[in-house]
């Protein structure tokens, strides 16, 4: 069999406005748009993915939340309707989706062998957290490949961020293990944003942009200064940096997602490919991938 590989990498952040703003007939809040800068950025990676040969999506998201060890998503498929527990005014999808189970349970395996305590979710009533049904949408709107979703443990709460940086490599690491004895070809996606202090009110119309901005400056000079190392190929030193990052900025890279994600594509030392920068609710987000083909990456912005 031929080892399987990761063909890309996206850092894919889920506020539910940018699927609000779409409109698509899955989702029944109606808005006139918004957040232009990252649904136009998205719609770019997403055209990139069409043209790139892959057989399943593997996303880790900071809102399946598990406090004993790593979930992996183990039914055939999950069809419900989700409802963002806070924004229920703006999302509210129907989801249908297929699981690569073989893919999880390899993943989950090797994880377990490694020494990272896991479980498969066999509940087909499970309801699917909008973190992985936001950026799998913004990224492959006609749903056709199968997805497998990988919980955050709260290492991060139970321990600390240093922790929480520590066990996402490991796992980053077995999950490769898990893909290249698949034989499959897997697009990984960190689901998440950058800084994350945000506003605790909302303008009367979500959309309005006029009151769209950034939390704080410090924010701000924090989510610069980490793109730039995405754009130097500096993952290392990024995820060096994790800990003072995550804890300065109250930032969603605690949940693991982009640890895993550079864990298991071997630390990339080679630029990334930026798609946009906007803030969502007072929060920092930025889309971006790392293409590990050197002939096919691209400097976008
Ligand atoms: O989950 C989120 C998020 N990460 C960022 C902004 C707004 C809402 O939800
Ligand atoms: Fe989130």
């Amino acid at each position: 069999m031929t080892k399987g590989e990761i063909v890309l990498g996206c850092l894919a952040p889920h506020p539910p406005h940018l699927v609000y703003a779409e409109n698509p007939d899955e989702n029944e809040p109606i808005s006139e748009g918004g957040w232009e800068a990252l649904r136009w950025g998205y719609a770019r990676l997403a055209r990139k993915l069409k043209t790139i040969d892959y057989d399943a999506i593997v996303i880790l998201t900071p809102h399946w939340q598990t406090y004993i060890g790593t979930h992996f998503l183990g039914c055939d498929s999950f069809k419900s309707l989700s409802v963002d527990p806070i924004f229920p005014n703006l999302f509210r999808y129907h989801y249908d989706l297929k699981v690569d189970v073989e893919l999880s349970e390899k993943m989950c395996e090797i994880a377990g062998e490694s020494g990272i305590i896991t479980k498969m979710m066999r509940n087909p009533d499970f309801r699917v957290d909008y973190g992985t049904i936001t950026s799998c949408h913004l990224l492959n709107p006609d749903w056709d490949k199968p997805i497998v979703t990988v919980s955050s443990n709260r290492n991060r709460h139970y321990y600390s961020v240093e922790v929480m940086n520590e066990q996402a490599q490991a796992l980053g690491r077995a999950c490769r293990k898990a893909i290249e004895e698949s034989g499959k070809r897997v697009v990984l996606i960190a689901s998440h944003s950058l800084s994350h202090r945000h506003f605790t009110t909302e303008a009367p119309l979500p959309e309005d942009m006029s009151r769209e901005h950034i939390y704080n400056h410090s924010q701000y000079v924090w989510d610069m200064k980490v793109i730039d190392l995405m754009r130097d190929g500096k993952m290392q030193e990024f995820i060096d940096l994790m800990p003072e990052f995550t804890e300065q900025t109250m930032a969603e890279t605690e949940g693991g997602g982009l640890t895993w994600m550079m864990a298991a594509m071997g630390m990339p030392n080679y630029p990334a490919e930026i798609y946009g920068y906007q803030s969502v609710i007072g929060t920092g987000n930025v889309v971006a991938c790392w293409d590990p083909n050197e002939e096919s990456r691209e400097w976008v912005l």
